[in-house]
């Protein structure tokens, strides 16, 4: 088969190869872009469980780099449902004409950089080949569904589903004895809306998880009337803060400067109000300090016990192994209250594990269940597992499993030494995970556009990351991470639900506004860090 040549490939057409595409095709380069699903999105493509919905605000989880679309775009309610996310995604992609150039059903297999000639080659599962001097990997962070090795799965008679991967057409569990396994945000999610349908629901928890009500609701016309009024400002002003949103002032008190009854009152407020960023923000010391985290996750703890009737259950879906925000904060619609509903158990899969799946349902160390379908929502590969699924390799010999068998290294994120011309969208060691994604990748596809201009106008050939400076970066992102709370937590940050994975914080806490101020000093010291070369 013959290689077709462009100027940049891109691997995935979530959010940030789409906007790879548009970016990097307004310079009048030749791109192409490979998508794994039969349509555009990622995420938004793959994850169609019940309930599936944005924990952020739709007005700030959109695309800021057309002032028309963000004008135009209608969100009808204030945090967007899979379905809506995935219509403005295809509206996005037709508007733009972004389709002519991302070639769907397409799994990149293989990518290699031949040291001669400065350029990537992509091989596709079908063994066609596509090549280009540069390769932008834009595959995404949560994009490995992972489903644990229990043995018998195979014998399982019933239907088994995974979140990541949930049947386009839907499920009906009308009347069936359903399991749901993983309480994180998926099953979060996922669980109030199976609760409805199924005969009996048993959700099997190993780790309780901290959610808040997310209080959604149809958007006021008044609030988008006024965020569409300031649009420009407010995406200037969310470069300039830690998570990359923009509207929650940064606290500037302690949670222990006030008393306990001040403190009850903020939370309170914030609890009644919904969004995880808003209660994370009562108080600047909540990631930082653990007396002071300690207030605010009791106060999460009396409010699940203030919920769920039956003492013991609530009990077991209190949280008390990790501070509260060092996993991703979930946001919910009627979680806790669904264990009062007589066709939903709570089992403690911590106190007794799942053991195996059997033809008729799954088996823990204390006793056997029978059920008609299990769903998992079990997690993914984060951050890394995409990238492990291709070949990366150049003709000198670097590998990028061998390279990160230890935990993932990067430069900022956007490059691994050893990789010429190679980059990363939101890669580990950046603050994408941690931030609004769509700002994120819009702002290292930016980072990466200026850098290509940058060296076709000095008809620079090369650039990798300087093994120096990708160390010093991997220290600081550790460092940074040693100085919260994070690394108290055993969340897919630090890769703690893949048995095996080493334990490496992955993304970069540091906050979005120090991340791109960063980013800015790198340019303005000529692309201090990388190698160019003619
Ligand atoms: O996955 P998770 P997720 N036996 O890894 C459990 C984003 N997201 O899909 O904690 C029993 O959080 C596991 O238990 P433990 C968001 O960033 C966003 O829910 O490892 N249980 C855990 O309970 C989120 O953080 C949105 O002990 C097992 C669960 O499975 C990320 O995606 C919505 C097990 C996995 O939780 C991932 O969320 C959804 C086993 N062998 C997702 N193995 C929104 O925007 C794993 N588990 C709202």
């Amino acid at each position: 088969m013959s290689t077709r040549e462009f100027d940049v490939l891109i691997v995935g057409g979530g959010l940030g190869g789409m906007y790879a595409v548009h970016r990097l095709r307004g310079m009048g380069l030749k791109v192409r872009a490979f998508e794994a699903g039969s349509g555009v999105g990622g995420t938004w493509f793959w994850n169609r469980y019940p309930g599936a919905r944005c924990d952020l605000e739709s007005l700030e989880y959109s695309y800021s780099f057309s002032d028309d679309l963000q004008q135009e775009w209608r969100w009808p309610e204030r945090y967007g449902t899979q379905g809506e996310i995935l219509r403005y995604i295809d509206h996005v992609a037709e508007r733009f004409d972004l389709l002519r150039d991302i070639q769907l059903n397409t799994r990149i297999k293989a990518a290699l950089f031949d040291e001669l000639s400065n350029r990537w080659t992509l091989t596709t599962e079908e063994g066609e080949q596509f090549s280009a001097p540069f390769c932008i990997m834009a595959a995404g962070n949560l994009s490995t569904p992972r489903v644990p090795e229990f043995k018998g799965l195979a014998s399982f008679k019933g239907k088994w589903y995974h979140t990541g991967l949930w049947p386009h057409e839907g499920v009906d569990f009308s009347g069936q004895r359903v399991a749901v396994i993983g309480t994180g945000s998926s099953g979060l999610q996922m669980i109030p809306h199976i609760a409805k349908q199924a005969q009996h629901l048993h959700v099997f928890q190993r780790t309780a998880n901290f959610s808040l009500p997310a209080k959604n609701a149809p958007l006021e016309p008044e609030k988008e009337r006024q965020h569409k009024a300031e649009y420009a400002q407010r995406r200037r002003a969310a470069y300039d803060t830690p998570f990359g949103i923009s509207g929650h002032p940064p606290p500037t008190q302690s949670a222990l400067e006030v008393t306990a009854e001040e403190r009850q009152r903020v939370y309170e407020a914030k609890w009644q109000a919904g969004g995880s960023i808003s209660f994370l923000y009562a108080y600047n010391d909540l990631l930082v300090n653990k007396e002071a985290n300690d207030t605010a996750s009791e106060f999460v703890r009396q409010k699940i016990r203030g919920i769920v009737k039956d003492p013991e259950v609530a009990e077991i879906l209190a949280p008390k192994d990790h501070p509260i925000g060092t996993k991703r904060l979930c946001l919910d619609s009627n979680y806790y209250e669904v264990y009062n509903q007589p066709n939903v158990t709570l089992v403690n899969a911590r106190r007794s594990p799942i053991v195996e799946i059997t033809p008729e349902g799954l088996r823990t160390d204390e006793a056997a269940y029978t059920f008609d379908a299990i769903a998992f929502a079990t997690g993914f590969d984060a951050m890394t597992g995409a990238l492990a699924e291709i070949d990366v390799r150049t003709t000198a010999g670097a590998n990028l499993k061998e390279k990160w068998n230890a935990g993932p290294r990067t430069y900022l994120g956007l490059m691994v030494a050893g990789f010429p011309n190679l980059f990363v969208v939101t890669g580990p060691g950046s603050p994408g995970v941690k931030s609004q994604m769509i700002l994120a990748v819009e702002q290292h596809t930016d980072f990466i556009a200026d850098c290509l201009t940058h060296m076709r106008s000095r008809r620079l050939q090369r650039i990798e990351a300087e093994p120096a400076a990708e160390d010093a970066w991997v220290q600081h992102v550790n460092a940074v991470a040693d100085s919260t709370l994070y690394p108290l937590a055993n969340s897919w940050y630090v890769g703690a639900n893949i048995p095996g994975k080493p334990r490496v914080f992955m993304p970069y806490v540091g906050g979005v506004h120090t991340y791109r101020r960063r980013c800015d000093e790198v340019v303005a010291n000529g692309y201090e860090g990388f190698r160019l070369r003619a």
